[in-house]
């Protein structure tokens, strides 16, 4: 595993709107074979993929002994976010968070729920062996320390690279006021569900008997398969009340009766269905009710054959994932420059199954190797649905992220998409605004956006071994015609690639 010469860091602290942040990327001597990329998760990057960060989307590699700088700017989003490398799995280690604190107001404060008289923030991490929670840089379990009486807003990032995660605090509820930097409405919840990518900041208020209690988080573990079994630890860490008291000589109190079970599908659904957008004056809700662009796109895990089934996945062969059967290819330039310079080719596939049936033929389970793109218009309302398989026997939780737009999480459910019934339930009214969606396990997810920020912009699902088995796909927003609403010319330096293909070959998505 590479290690980077940016080190997890404490929170960068900025304002909303308009803030900018120069990071320095440098790639030291250390990183002798990796090469890496670095992304903020969840910042729009209005007009600038240029400075998105992912490996051979929007930039070839920052080569060992050089430099690239990302300018970074924030517009609407309030609240938490982070930035982590986006090259193989360097995420690991290579990851910080990021708090947008909300704009000088005079109307009685600058966050539109209860003050919180102290913030904390949690970064939930995996390395190899364990999970662990971290506080700033120092991967060690810890103490957040409480006063009686106060409330906290504690902003939780789930950094890990393939888990879901329950929380939940012994004797305290939680109450979500914001995720994915976009305020949501208060909730009171025992517990939490995060998946990889995702970031919730919650309220907790410290209205327990002085004493010592724990944080502990579980994973939701949304697949079957045997192989992909765990190590069912439960990882802790612990609220602890200041004061002059005789701390009790027994273990703090667990939260038995308030932490799902690690297969609990009801309880990740229901937390989720609960979470829904705040919308008031200052934060309105903009969720597009006509559609001009609708994509139907299976999110799904297959099957590379293995010769006499002599590898360790589904019926002796390697794992694969796909988006609408198509796996990655890594290209030898990146998609942002072969689209800037015109020099890439678009085909057009076309396919039909039913994807949810139990029992699939193995012939289905097996994803044709390419790059797969959708070209969209300027400020085209775009809806798309997003169906997860139970291709090969294997369905599981996916974890849709979009580079450059947050979207409106209009419906989900489980089984295949009605596309005649399933509308009639959207939520138009107060759709939750994410930068990533969780596809229920067997399930569907529809989100709505405005496709408003020109750009070459990665799709993918952030359980990070099914990125790299090859589950992502591109949108290209194009121009709108005028200066304010086209891409900006490329910086100075962008680091060089391999190879500068004459015409990179892409496959347009239905
Ligand atoms: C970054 O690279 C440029 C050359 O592209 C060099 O001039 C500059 O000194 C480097 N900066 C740092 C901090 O290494
Ligand atoms: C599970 O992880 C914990 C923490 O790293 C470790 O102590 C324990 O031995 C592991 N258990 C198994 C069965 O691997
Ligand atoms: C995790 O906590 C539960 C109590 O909810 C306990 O039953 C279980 O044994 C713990 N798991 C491990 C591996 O210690
Ligand atoms: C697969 O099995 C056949 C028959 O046992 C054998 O001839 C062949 O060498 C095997 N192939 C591989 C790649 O192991
Ligand atoms: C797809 O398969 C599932 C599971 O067998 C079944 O319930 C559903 O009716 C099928 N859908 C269609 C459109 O055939
Ligand atoms: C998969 O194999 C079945 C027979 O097992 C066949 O009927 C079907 O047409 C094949 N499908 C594809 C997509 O090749
Ligand atoms: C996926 O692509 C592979 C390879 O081209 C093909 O054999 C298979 O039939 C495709 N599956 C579906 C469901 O179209
Ligand atoms: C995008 O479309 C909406 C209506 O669908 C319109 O209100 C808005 O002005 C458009 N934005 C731009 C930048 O053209
Ligand atoms: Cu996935």
């Amino acid at each position: 595993m590479a290690a980077a010469t940016v080190q997890p860091q404490r929170a960068s602290l900025f304002r909303h709107g308009g803030c900018w942040l120069l990071l320095r990327c440098l790639v030291g001597a250390a990183l002798s074979l990796a090469r890496v990329y670095y992304y903020e998760h969840g910042v729009k990057q209005p007009r600038n993929p240029w400075h998105d960060g992912p490996e051979y989307i929007t930039q070839c590699p920052i080569a060992p002994g050089t430099n690239f700088t990302y300018e970074v700017q924030f517009t609407t989003e309030e609240g938490t976010l982070w930035w982590h490398a986006h090259s193989d799995w360097t995420r690991v280690t290579v990851h910080g968070a990021i708090v947008i604190l909300p704009p000088e107001r005079t109307d009685g404060g600058p966050y539109p729920f209860t003050k919180p008289d102290a913030e904390e923030v949690i970064v939930l991490v995996f390395n190899l062996r364990a999970q662990l929670f971290t506080h700033g840089s120092a991967y060690t379990t810890y103490k957040v320390m409480v006063e009686q009486g106060k409330t906290y807003l504690l902003r939780i990032v789930n950094a890990i690279l393939d888990v879901d995660l329950f929380l939940s605090v012994a004797g305290h509820n939680l109450t979500p006021v914001g995720s994915d930097a976009s305020y949501v409405k208060p909730i009171t919840s025992s517990y939490i569900v995060l998946s990889p990518g995702q970031t919730i900041d919650v309220l907790l208020s410290a209205d327990r008997p002085l004493g010592c209690y724990y944080i502990v988080g579980r994973q939701y573990s949304s697949n079957s398969l045997s192989i992909v079994d765990y190590n069912h630890s439960n990882v802790t860490a612990i609220l602890e009340y200041r004061g002059d008291y005789t701390p009790s000589a027994s273990p703090p109190e667990f939260p038995s009766s308030t932490l799902p079970i690690y297969k609990g599908n009801f309880a990740a659904l229901s937390f989720r269905e609960r979470i829904r957008s705040l919308v008031t004056g200052d934060h309105p809700s903009n969720v597009p009710r006509e559609v001009s662009m609708r994509m139907f796109v299976l999110v799904s895990m297959g099957v590379l054959i293995c010769p006499n089934s002599s590898c360790v996945g589904v019926y002796g062969n390697r794992m694969a994932s796909s988006m609408t059967n198509f796996s990655r290819m890594n290209p030898t330039t990146d998609i942002l420059q072969a689209y800037y310079r015109q020099t890439y080719r678009i085909f057009i596939l076309n396919i039909d199954h039913n994807f949810t049936a139990d029992d699939l033929p193995l012939n289905v389970s097996v994803p044709t190797k390419g790059r797969m793109v959708k070209v969209l218009n300027f400020n085209e309302s775009v809806e798309i649905v997003f169906q997860g398989t139970n291709i090969p026997d294997a369905a599981e939780t996916h974890q849709m992220h979009l580079h450059g737009h947050s979207f409106y999480v209009v419906g989900s459910g489980v089984g295949d998409f009605d596309e005649v019934n399933d509308p009639k339930g959207y939520n138009l009214v107060d759709p939750p605004y994410l930068n990533t969606v969780t596809v229920p396990k067997s399930g569907w997810a529809a989100i709505r956006f405005a496709a408003n920020n020109p750009g070459v912009w990665f799709l993918h699902c952030h359980f990070e071994k099914h990125l790299t088995w090859g589950m992502e796909t591109v949108l290209i927003v194009k121009d709108g015609g005028s200066a304010s609403t086209s891409i900006l010319p490329p910086p100075a330096y962008m680091p060089p690639c391999d190879g500068e293909a004459s015409s990179l070959n892409l496959v347009s998505m239905v």
